[in-house]
């Protein structure tokens, strides 16, 4: 009989990691893992400080159901960008030296969510590159719900050189501003969005200040409405036989 996979979200904590929760997921047998306070909160307070210095960009964008949604975005993300490769790319050079210079240096994040995805997949890591030009590493965003969807890049005829070598993709987001109420991310079982639609199980992840989630993004998921602000630093990375690779 197969088995039946246990669709939950494993908490992981710091100290006493759970390392066969770690395993299940990697080996698909989970529906995603919460890192526990991977930030401590006066983390957040110095990323949170600088976001406001430097200011969210909003815009209407796709929200990859059919519709539009006012989006909040501090540096690019390729899906908005996916029909003008040189903006895209543009923007990643001015974002990639302000998050360095006004985030990065301040608490050095990025290189730790690598870490932590390279020990659940056993795998070294690296910023993906298009034309030998480097992918956007991370996006700040402020998304207060998001229909169902799936983020699945090599069906996306992105024409990215990267996208056919890549056979898993994960979305990881840790939380710096939680809503007062909803806002949850929920994890369907199916990964047809439709058939979620009509009824799958699913589970749902209340974010948490300081908390980095990772899921398989190629699973239906969608974001339930916030009653106030939502901000998250967010990427994807995914599976290649050599190594895994980050964008945004
Ligand atoms: O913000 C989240 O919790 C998940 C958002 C989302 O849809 C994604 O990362 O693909």
């Amino acid at each position: 009989m197969a088995e039946v996979k246990k669709w939950v979200v494993e908490d992981i904590n710091r100290t006493a990691p759970n390392l066969a929760a770690i395993k299940r997921f990697s080996t698909d047998d989970c529906a995603g893992l919460r890192f526990e306070n991977f930030l401590q909160e006066y983390q957040v307070d110095l990323i949170l400080h600088a976001i406001s210095k430097i200011g969210i960009e909003y815009y209407e964008g796709d929200d990859k159901a059919g519709g539009v949604v006012r989006k909040g975005k501090l540096g690019p993300n390729f899906f908005r960008f996916k029909s003008d490769h040189s903006e895209y790319f543009r923007r990643a050079r001015i974002f990639e030296k302000v998050f360095e210079e006004r985030i990065l240096r301040l608490v050095n994040f990025f290189p730790r969510v690598q870490e932590v995805a390279s020990k659940t997949f056993s795998l070294g890591h690296g910023v993906a590159e298009h034309q030998d030009r480097r992918m956007m590493n991370f996006t700040v965003r402020v998304l207060p719900e998001a229909p169902i969807h799936r983020d699945w890049m090599p069906g996306e005829n992105t024409g990215l050189s990267f996208a056919p070598r890549v056979s898993e993709q994960f979305a990881w987001n840790i939380y710096l501003k939680t809503p007062k109420a909803g806002g949850q991310t929920r994890i369907y079982k199916e990964q047809d969005p439709a058939q979620a639609a009509k009824g799958s199980n699913y589970i749902d992840v209340a974010p948490r200040v300081g908390d980095l989630i990772i899921f398989r993004s190629t699973q239906a998921h969608s974001v339930l409405p916030s009653d106030g602000e939502r901000l998250t630093l967010s990427g994807f990375f995914g599976i290649t036989s050599e190594k895994l690779l980050f964008w945004a």
